[in-house]
């Protein structure tokens, strides 16, 4: 076969984030409406200011989506690297949603392409969270044991889907005859399930947790929300909220400011009541429903040192960070770079490296803006023993340290 007859797997993870765009946007009739005001933003935003490209093409942010997904045991994210490995997506950085001020019992790390020039073909990236099964301050034993037979007998993923990701990823790319059907079976494998949920199963893990009963309560993962990128998401805000969509109170991250716009600011809506059935104790299905597909936008700024990203979480800390971010940052581009607050390429302020990673606080804020109520917890000890390392582990793989990546984009120039 031919080299020219090949896709590369920055060509397959396009068609992926399109395919997963097409079936959400099938589904959750409110995620069409956000992309079309996206990009309506977007495109006003190109041509009122002459440098807003700098953070990327309108082309790359117009296309940028990113996803999350949630699964319950270390098999099933090394599953997940697996799969995504075809795609070129890594995994990249810890977050765990725990130690939040109103905790999640999940740890997570993102899928994501990590060179300069993949991502500014397709940045495509899914934060995916693990269930914190093993953290005896929300599971019980009893519980926990029930939670791991189910999810024990559950399977994911095909497995010859996954056979096929892993030869894709060590050929570095699929013939070009056999993607679609291989990116059509990734997608169909995050839709929401049809299958009639064991009712009594969900019920008692939603008193629970509702991450719970999403995670464990269901016979397979789906994206839970795919995320466009916008160049103004102030105006998105007023916008969304002008056709009536019920946004979060606020917009999460970074204030607004005259300055540089740095990491991540994210905002969200709570998704309708989707109908599902359910399966009842004595055999009989009945109709319910669940709550479980939102949407969320967000604006990327520049990457953050770790020097940085100390200061952005004092002012973070402060009790009202707007009014005091020009006692932490200072108003230019050329001020970031001389101080070693941000990275830009080869140290040139014109050239921000855009932050391609999450936000914890703002993360957990996103599962909690989406949930009825918080986890429950009881007094125990956190025996988990969950770490990078420990995550790392337990999918066999590295987990990219997101600074590294951002210094050696600084130094590729
Ligand atoms: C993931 C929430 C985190 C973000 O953008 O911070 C996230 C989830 O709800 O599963 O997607
Ligand atoms: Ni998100």
């Amino acid at each position: 076969m031919s080299a020219a007859k090949k896709l590369a797997p920055w060509q397959l993870r396009e068609r992926f984030a399109a395919g997963l765009s097409a079936m959400y946007g099938g589904e959750v009739p409110a995620y069409p409406t956000l992309v079309q005001i996206s990009t309506e933003v977007n495109g006003e935003y190109v041509q009122r200011h002459p440098d807003a490209e700098r953070l990327g093409s309108f082309d790359r942010v117009t296309a940028e989506r990113h996803g999350a997904i949630r699964v319950g045991t270390p098999a099933e994210l090394a599953a997940v690297a697996e799969l995504f490995g075809a795609f070129g997506m890594v995994p990249v950085g810890y977050y765990d949603l725990r130690e939040a001020t109103s905790p999640v019992p999940v740890v997570s790390t993102a899928f994501r392409p990590v060179a300069a020039d993949e991502l500014a073909r397709n940045p495509f990236r899914v934060f995916t969270s693990m269930l914190a099964l093993r953290d005896a301050r929300f599971f019980e034993a009893d519980l926990r044991a029930r939670v791991q037979t189910f999810l024990a007998r559950r399977q994911l993923f095909d497995p010859a889907l996954i056979a096929d990701a892993r030869v894709i990823a060590a050929d570095g790319g699929c013939p070009a005859g056999e993607a679609d059907a291989f990116v059509g079976r990734a997608v169909a494998a995050f839709a929401l399930s049809r299958d009639p949920i064991d009712k009594s199963w969900y019920d008692e893990l939603s008193r629970i947790s509702a991450v719970a009963a999403d995670i464990a309560g269901l016979s397979s993962t789906h994206i839970n929300h795919l995320t466009p990128r916008v160049l103004d998401i102030d105006e998105l805000y007023r916008r969304m909220t002008a056709r009536g969509i019920a946004m979060i109170d606020a917009i999460q991250g970074p204030p607004r400011t005259d300055g540089p716009a740095v990491l991540l600011r994210q905002t969200s809506f709570r998704a309708l009541a989707e109908p599902r059935q359910f399966r009842c104790d004595d055999g009989s299905v009945v109709e319910g429903t669940v709550r479980v597909r939102f949407g969320e936008v967000e604006a990327r700024g520049v990457a953050l040192t770790r020097k940085g990203r100390e200061r952005y979480d004092a002012a973070m800390a402060t009790d009202d960070p707007a009014a005091v971010w020009d006692e932490y940052f200072p108003s230019t581009d050329a001020e970031m770079a001389a101080q070693g607050l941000a990275y830009y390429r080869g140290g040139d302020p014109a050239k921000p490296v855009v932050y391609e990673d999450f936000l914890p606080t703002s993360a957990a804020g996103i599962f909690r803006s989406n949930l009825d109520r918080d986890a429950s917890t009881c007094d125990a000890d956190d025996n988990s023993g969950y770490s990078m390392d420990w995550m790392a582990g337990a999918i066999g793989r590295h987990i990219h340290d997101p600074y590294a990546l951002y210094e050696a984009q600084e130094t590729a120039a």
